[in-house]
């Protein structure tokens, strides 16, 4: 493929651009070579400056369920912007938002909007400890909440991807607040609150996650969480980030049935514009200012473009048949690679849930992050490059998930089968000899 216009945009932008990029998974670092940039990007596929096409699978990460350019989203984003970009008073786009969301999750009374996953989890654990009057939080190995100080412990995503250890820049009293366990654990997080109970202000984890490449709650440790924070007056956060609007329509807290105490948004609610949001029932979100004493604000919070990016979002979605199908989608796909691999005589595991999904270079699923390190990261690496050689493009990260889009079909599925193929040929190079 030729990328040389993608090649001088990237020496220009090292020079002025922190690691050439604005967020660090961006880089190519754990896939190698360059990232390419983008001149426009149309229903599922990318196309970069030198004109090459890619099926997308990583969606801005998420948030483009109904895929790149929408009508209907950029229809209704036209006609916000013909009403001016940002008002800092109310308007009515913010509220059926947010009455869209409690639709989905009927526990969530009331929803702050934010504008980012990050200033989403950040808000609920300021919420959480003012709540209870507790300091000390648990997270899971591997998940990644967003890069808030207290959460930058032991996470996934791009610190995982960059091999990081907890970012610098984070107080060692502040991180001693934070405590992590493995994820699928129930066990540790059980001995963790017997030990320290009456100083743990909410347990946070991602119930599904999808920042350790994508792996799937263990049956039943959602409901231990929920019994045992609440047994121990802390909190569970549900951060549905990713998950929301892509395991289901919903997110996994009402596909699970499990009714967490606060639960986090971002991505899909904002289709593809800067939005985040956290949410839970009013006795609790009402603690928030200026009902309440818990501070949090944002210049740009509830943004009158954003919200009709994310309306217009889920109501694409929500049309009659639209989700299902593109997770029936999602399914064929990671079959059609598990069943590849396995010709292929490759260790290979993928799995998904609802448009979100994932896999692995090794035999089994893992369910912790400890397991995902083990798989096969030169075979990953040498399979993601020969799909990107054949205008396919996955995340740059085997710590990462996928994602599909309403605009994904037939023909996107086709493309990838076949360069599947070769890249499949490709990675067997790396298999380890057991
Ligand atoms: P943002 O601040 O990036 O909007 O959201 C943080 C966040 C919070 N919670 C979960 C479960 C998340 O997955 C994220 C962000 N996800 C990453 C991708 N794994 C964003 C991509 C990036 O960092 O560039």
């Amino acid at each position: 493929m030729n990328r040389s216009q993608s090649e001088k945009l990237w020496q220009e932008a090292l020079g002025v651009l922190v690691g050439g990029v604005n967020s660090p998974v961006r880089a190519f670092r754990a896939a190698g070579g360059h990232p390419f940039f983008v001149r426009r990007g149309f229903g599922p596929y990318l196309e970069d400056v030198d004109g090459n096409r890619y099926v997308d699978f990583v969606l801005s990460w998420g948030p483009l369920a109904a895929g790149h350019a929408h009508p209907a989203v950029l229809d209704a984003v036209r006609e916000a912007i013909g009403a001016g970009l940002s008002y800092g008073c109310p308007c009515e786009a913010e509220i059926r938002l947010a009455q869209k969301i409690r639709a989905y999750f009927p526990f969530a009374e009331r929803v702050r909007f934010v504008s980012s996953g990050t200033e989403a989890v950040m808000s609920a654990i300021r919420l959480a400890r003012a709540a209870t009057g507790r300091n000390e939080i648990i997270k899971m190995d591997g998940c990644y909440h967003g890069h808030a100080d207290s959460l930058l412990i032991s996470a996934g995503s791009g610190v995982a991807t960059l091999a990081l250890q907890d970012s610098p820049g984070v107080p060692a009293d502040l991180a001693r607040l934070t405590h992590t366990v493995p994820y699928n654990d129930a066990d540790a997080v059980s001995r963790l609150l017997e030990e320290r109970g009456p100083k743990i202000a909410c347990v946070i984890v991602e119930p599904v996650a999808g920042n350790m490449g994508f792996v799937l709650p263990e049956p039943g440790y959602l409901a231990a969480l929920r019994d045992l924070t609440a047994r121990h007056g802390a909190l569970l956060i549900f951060d549905e980030v990713m998950t929301g609007f892509r395991v289901a329509l919903g997110g996994a807290s009402t596909l699970f049935g499990i009714t967490p105490d606060l639960i986090t948004l971002g991505k899909v609610i904002g289709g593809g514009m800067p939005v985040g949001a956290y949410a839970g029932p009013a006795a609790l979100m009402d603690q928030v200012a200026p009902a309440g004493p818990v501070y949090q604000a944002g210049t740009l919070s509830g943004n009158p473009v954003a919200m009709a990016a994310g309306l217009a979002t889920l109501e694409t979605l929500e049309k009659p048949g639209v989700f299902e199908q593109a997770a029936r989608r999602m399914a064929e796909l990671m079959r059609g690679l598990q069943e590849r691999a396995r010709a292929a005589g490759i260790a290979f595991s993928a799995a998904s849930l609802g448009t979100m999904g994932g896999f692995f270079f090794r035999g089994e699923a893992p369910r912790t992050m400890a397991e995902a390190k083990t798989s096969n990261q030169s075979a990953w690496r040498a399979f993601f490059n020969a799909l990107l050689e054949n205008g396919v493009y996955f995340a740059p990260s085997p710590f990462e998930a996928c994602f599909i889009s309403t605009a994904h079909g037939e023909t996107e599925q086709v493309t990838v089968f076949n360069a599947a193929e070769t890249a499949f040929e490709r990675a067997k190079n790396f298999e380890k000899t057991s």
